[in-house]
């Protein structure tokens, strides 16, 4: 037999009290916030019947989420990042906005402060022999169209074990391994050399997974390579490219996979240098082209505060 008290005076009484609506001290955007969250709550474990055993257990996931530091890792996986864009994108509609790079999630594993290169740049330290030689390259270009010089592309991926460095738990990695922030040149050209990455998986047995598993999911993503665009006038974009032809490019846990953002890989058998650089043997090639929107009113209107790791 269930129960419903949801809608008793007492109840709703007792949301504004526990939400600190009855008192002026405090943060009234956070009051309204939170009892939106415990009003949405209260109505859940009464409609749903949760039990005490099932909301115990709830609460001793959040801890055991909390001290894994994977927050930042669940909201992805529950689609939260994804819709957090899927507003953006909204914003940018309904301002007229369009024909900029797909934007989409930042995910928990940018580390500020990677080394900054003009022009061309090697990402990997060579001793992931296990990838495949990448050479991606592209042009940075303005709101008018036209290549903006002295853009900034900040990068970073996984080696093919699907580490990141200063994420590594094998601590093999040194710091800053693919990553870096290069410095478009005077025709808004950027270009470096890595390995091609493979999937992430996130970690096993760790709090996300079980909550994945849960939901009879998984926690993988394809393989993929991660940016932050910017230039003199223009909002940051923040996106990613996958790396096409990974099993699970439409099968991402973390739902970052959108249209335009899936380039082609074009395979070179051998030595001939692309775009002056020398590759070696067998390499891939992609060729990548951001394009960037202007300031909103002389803002970012989209710029994301957000604690990150720096090293
Ligand atoms: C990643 O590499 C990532 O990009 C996201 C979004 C989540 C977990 C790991
Ligand atoms: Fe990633």
């Amino acid at each position: 037999m269930n129960v419903n008290i949801f809608d008793r005076p007492q109840v709703q009484e007792f949301l504004k009290t526990v939400s600190g609506l009855d008192k002026p001290e405090g943060d009234p955007r956070i009051k309204a916030i939170i009892h939106r969250f415990m009003t949405d709550l209260f109505k859940a474990i009464d409609e749903l019947d949760i039990t005490p055993d099932e909301y115990w257990a709830g609460i001793a996931w959040i801890n055991a989420l909390g001290t894994a530091g994977q927050a930042g890792l669940i909201s992805p996986g529950l689609g939260l990042d994804h819709f957090l864009d899927l507003r953006l994108d909204a914003k940018d509609a309904a301002l007229g906005i369009d024909g900029e790079t797909p934007r989409t999630i930042e995910g928990p594993l940018y580390v500020a402060g990677a080394p900054v290169v003009h022009g061309h740049a090697r990402l990997d330290d060579g001793r992931d022999t296990n990838g495949t030689p990448l050479l991606m390259h592209g042009t940075v270009h303005g709101a008018d169209g036209k290549p903006l010089p002295g853009a900034v592309v900040e990068v970073w991926h996984c080696d093919t074990r699907g580490f990141y460095s200063h994420f590594d738990p094998t601590g093999v990695q040194g710091p800053f391994n693919m990553r870096r922030t290069l410095i478009a040149d005077e025709a808004g050209h950027y270009s470096f050399r890595s390995i091609v990455p493979k999937g992430y998986g996130v970690p096993p047995g760790s709090p996300t997974e079980q909550l994945l598993f849960a939901l009879g999911r998984h926690g993988q993503r394809p393989a993929h390579i991660h940016f932050f665009v910017s230039g003199d006038g223009h909002r940051k974009l923040t996106t990613q490219i996958n790396i096409a032809g990974d099993p699970l490019v439409n099968d991402d846990f973390a739902f970052a996979t959108r249209n335009g953002l899936v380039p082609e890989i074009k395979q070179h058998t051998g030595g001939s240098p692309v775009n002056g650089v020398e590759m070696g043997e067998a390499f891939d090639e992609i060729l990548f082209d951001f394009h960037l929107t202007e300031l909103v009113n002389g803002e970012d209107n989209q710029a994301v505060q957000r604690a990150r790791v720096a090293a």
